[in-house]
């Protein structure tokens, strides 16, 4: 039986290969938004506690999901192998575990809000197929082990036939599910097709100066492809805007929906501002600022009229996803927008195409719903949103802020003056002013950059004298309100992290 084992493992992998495959593939053509992988994914992504979490943000950053999809099929493949081992010897135990994760997939799908009927084609399909693969080589694979001298080169080869053209057909599969992106392609199609109508109020004049041109600094304006981009979406969430819809439900005077051409025949506004996300390490790049174009849902909820006693906005996603807003936030002057553009585009499509909530001062989490559906008018004691549902706060106003985009972190500087500069935020506050110390030095006046708004970031500069030596420079910002940025180092779970950011560089 030992010259058998290494293939029966292999064996084991390509059955679970081509169940994968193929019900990847049969759910690019029957429900593009929601496959068996992905079902399982997002369900592991919501499950995984908050610091688990934290950690995959923090290691991984945007390319957390990358990682998510690779440890899973790292772990497909071996629980593939495992199963191909346990058809040969103890049939039918393999298939058995083969077929529970097809169930698995089943269960996932259930739970999906993409969920549609023909979604549960594809995990059944991959069920069925992996078992029927894995049985049909198991049956080689003994009859090789159990073969007489004299046969075991023919019988070696009808296994090698088998696990070999398993495999092509499963890397086949698998190639055509990858490719087979035609509804996101149609999607993107229909994105290039939006034209976006010019604002009725168009964005501040970027003042003279805001933008210091310090090299190392984070540009005052982040390009649409640099935007930091932090969601639960394994897969970007491809709707249609022809049959997206937004509806206004729960306390309100009558529920109300309003189109996407609707919502583009609307007398839209353009505002910077900067948005932040909570997971945001102290001195971390989960921060950017665009022009986004919009409608002040305000107007939205006026039309539907606000029931007395409601103190939240409950919005949710295309794919699920929610978030609880103070109902103030959304309906004082700051003009939090129902946005469809980004720096002069359609919102791209992992940024919430076609259409997202942006609300000046609170973190993503608590506010910037991409890919909303439905905004439910209620009361924060009656819901309950995807992180606060896992240990965040409630309330999630920004923090302020600063940090230091140059030197960078262990940079080798000249000996004399040195040039610090970045970024500090307060958004929805404004920052009146930066400082930084070098060591224990005392602090010193940076030097504001002109701002855009109280709602976007704001460069500053400073010239500090470097001795010869290691030395450690920190920041801190002060905002309109005459407050000192928090120093206390706190973690960014529940509500956004505190501290002051600090980078060490040598000088020579
Ligand atoms: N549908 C959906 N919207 C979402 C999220 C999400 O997971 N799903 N994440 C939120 C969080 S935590 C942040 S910080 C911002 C990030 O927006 P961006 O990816 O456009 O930068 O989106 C918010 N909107
Ligand atoms: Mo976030």
């Amino acid at each position: 039986m030992s010259r058998t084992w290494p293939w029966a493992a292999a064996a084991g992998v390509v059955a679970a290969g081509i169940a994968v495959a193929g019900g990847e593939l049969a759910a690019a053509v029957l429900s593009p938004s929601l496959s068996p992988l992905t079902a399982v994914g997002s369900v592991v992504v919501d499950a995984v506690p908050a610091p688990v979490k934290d950690w995959a943000i923090a290691s991984f950053g945007t390319g957390d999901k990358l990682a998510l999809l690779a440890g899973m099929i790292l772990i497909i493949a071996a629980v593939g192998a495992v199963c191909g081992v346990l058809e040969t010897k103890r049939p039918p135990l393999g298939s058995w575990v083969i077929g529970a994760f097809g169930a698995a997939g089943v269960a996932a799908t259930l739970t999906r809000a993409q969920f549609s009927p023909l979604a549960l084609v594809s995990p059944l399909l991959a069920g069925v197929l992996g078992v029927m693969v894995l049985r049909a080589l198991a049956v080689r694979i003994r009859s090789y082990g159990a073969a007489p001298a004299g046969e075991t080169g023919a019988r070696r080869r009808e296994v090698l036939v088998g696990v070999g053209g398993g495999a092509a057909v499963a890397a086949v599969a698998g190639g055509l599910a990858g490719m087979s992106r035609s509804s996101q392609v149609a999607v993107e199609d229909l994105r290039t097709g939006v034209q976006l109508p010019a604002p009725v109020q168009p964005a501040m004049e970027i003042p003279a100066g805001a933008d210091l041109g310090v090299s190392g600094v984070d540009p005052l304006i982040t390009p649409n492809t640099d935007f930091y981009r932090i969601d639960t979406a394994l897969r970007v969430p491809l709707v249609d805007p022809r049959s997206w819809r937004l509806r206004v439900t729960g306390m309100v005077e009558k529920e109300i929906e309003i189109s996407y051409a609707e919502l583009l025949a609307k007398p839209l506004q353009e505002s910077w501002i900067t948005l932040a996300c909570v997971s945001n390490e102290v001195g971390g790049s989960l921060i950017g600022n665009a022009r986004w174009l919009g409608w002040p849902v305000r107007h939205l909820l006026a039309a539907a009229g606000i029931q007395e006693g409601a103190d939240t906005v409950l919005s949710t996603s295309e794919d699920g996803w929610t978030a609880t807003t103070p109902l103030e936030a959304l309906t004082d002057a700051r003009d939090a927008l129902l946005a469809v553009g980004m720096n002069g585009e359609p919102l791209p499509p992992e940024h919430g195409f076609p259409v997202r909530l942006v609300v000046p001062g609170l973190y993503g989490y608590v506010s910037a719903t991409k890919w909303v559906t439905e905004l439910k008018v209620s009361r924060f004691q009656d819901e309950a949103a995807y992180w606060t549902n896992r240990g965040w706060s409630e309330r999630g106003p920004i923090k302020l802020s600063s940090r230091i985009d140059t030197p960078s972190r262990n940079a080798a500087v000249p000996a004399g003056m040195v040039t610090v500069a970045g970024v500090a935020w307060a958004q929805h506050t404004g920052i009146s002013a930066v400082q930084v110390m070098v060591d224990d030095g005392g602090w010193q006046d940076a030097t504001l950059a002109a701002g855009i708004s109280a709602d976007t970031w704001r460069q500053y500069s400073a010239q500090v004298e470097l001795s010869p030596g290691e030395h450690t420079i920190t920041v801190r910002a002060v905002d309109a309100n005459g407050n000192l940025q928090d120093e206390t180092k706190r973690p960014v779970v529940p509500d956004g992290a505190t501290g002051l950011h600090s980078v060490t560089v040598n000088a020579k």
